[in-house]
């Protein structure tokens, strides 16, 4: 909806008044308040890990870590977005070497950790020390301090990602320095876990009060088999087999602002067109699949990422005779915390019946 406004001297002289003033008025042919549906300016993209892999020996000749908090980062760039993967969140992939060490501080955006190759590096957050090898989770909540340390034999690669441009753009971003390279770790150095691990027993008492998970860290092992039991329930139309990472006091998501989920496309599976605000990226663990993303249809296999804009209709379809493996970051729980989340169906055909300015 834009209003008439004649652009006359004394209109210009007006708002030259107003300009000085910090006032502004609806201007002729500038944008509306309000798009009828959102308009985002992110675009799909769809990284292939046959590219991103030879990238890592240049980066660690060009990146070397020295204490500071310095991080060995590729950022998955939006070409729509002056910064971030998403509005709200940056994914980058960590890479570190054997005798290396991330070394520690703290900061406002949360972050957390899905491993994608190798094995012996040990994260320490806030105390507590944790193995990351392939396919476990590891959270780091806000203003956490958190440190990695690589005593094993080969790189380490995983993907982090932290909720980065909401917090800037809320400017709301704190960052610390720890005094020393490395936090000394607690006497019971996987509490968290031995505590709230299992998920369906804990210590007795008054469950935590706290909105952020009690739980640092998530193993693959314990994905993978709640992924094959959740394999008898009825498939989700879009997603087939599909779990929550969540937070095992509440059993809202894990984390405040993120929310990350694991999913299994079977042989076969061709999901339905949907829709649902909130941008996303997955990272597919095995497998291979096709992601279809307005008419834009992407064909990924293992190590591949995929960037999912809001409000973009899209399916997902497993066409081979093995099983996919996804991983998925997305933005719901900042949109239902503010009333934003929508989703809705779409018909096979919707192409036909609706703009195709996408
Ligand atoms: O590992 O602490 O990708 O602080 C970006 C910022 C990783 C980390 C990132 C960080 C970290
Ligand atoms: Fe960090």
């Amino acid at each position: 909806v834009s209003i008439a406004v004649n652009r006359t001297r004394s209109l210009d002289q007006f708002m030259g008044k107003l300009e000085a003033l910090g006032i502004r008025i609806a201007r002729p042919g500038e944008d509306a308040l309000f798009t009828a549906e959102p308009e985002p300016s992110m675009v799909p993209m769809h990284w292939k890990w046959s590219e991103l892999k030879p990238l890592f020996s240049d980066l660690s000749e060009h990146l070397k870590l020295t204490p500071g908090g310095a991080r060995r980062t590729l950022k998955l760039a939006n070409p729509g977005l002056p910064y971030g993967t998403t509005p709200t969140f940056w994914a980058s992939i960590q890479y570190i070497l054997p005798g290396e060490t991330a070394t520690a501080h703290r900061h406002t955006p949360s972050a957390f950790r899905f491993v994608m190759e190798g094995e012996g590096c040990r994260t320490t957050v806030e105390g507590e020390n944790y193995p990351m090898n392939e396919g476990d989770l590891v959270l780091t909540p806000s203003w956490a301090w958190h440190d990695h340390v690589h005593h094993g034999s080969g790189p380490m690669i995983w993907l982090d990602v932290l909720d980065i441009s909401l917090v800037r753009s809320l400017n709301s971003t704190f960052f610390q320095d720890y005094h020393r390279d490395v936090q000394p770790i607690n006497q019971v150095p996987d509490r968290s876990y031995r505590q709230h691990g299992s998920g369906l027993l804990r210590p007795p008492g008054e469950p935590s009060s706290a909105a952020v998970s009690p739980l640092l860290v998530y193993p693959r092992s314990v994905m993978e088999s709640a992924l094959s039991e959740a394999e008898a329930l009825p498939a989700d139309p879009n997603d087939d087999v599909i779990l929550e990472y969540q937070n095992p006091a509440t059993g809202a998501a894990a984390m405040l602002t993120m929310s990350l989920k694991a999913q299994t496309l079977r042989p076969g599976f061709r999901g339905s067109y949907h829709r649902h605000t909130g941008s996303k990226v997955y990272w597919v663990i095995s497998g291979a699949g096709a992601t279809t993303v307005g008419g834009r249809r992407f064909e990924w296999s293992s190590g591949d990422f995929l960037a999912i804009p809001s409000w973009a209709p899209h399916r997902h379809e497993n066409p081979g005779h093995e099983s996919a493996r996804l991983f998925r970051v997305d933005d719901t729980p900042t949109l239902r915390a503010f009333g934003l989340y929508r989703e809705e169906s779409l018909p096979d055909d919707w192409t036909a019946t609706r703009d195709q300015n996408r």
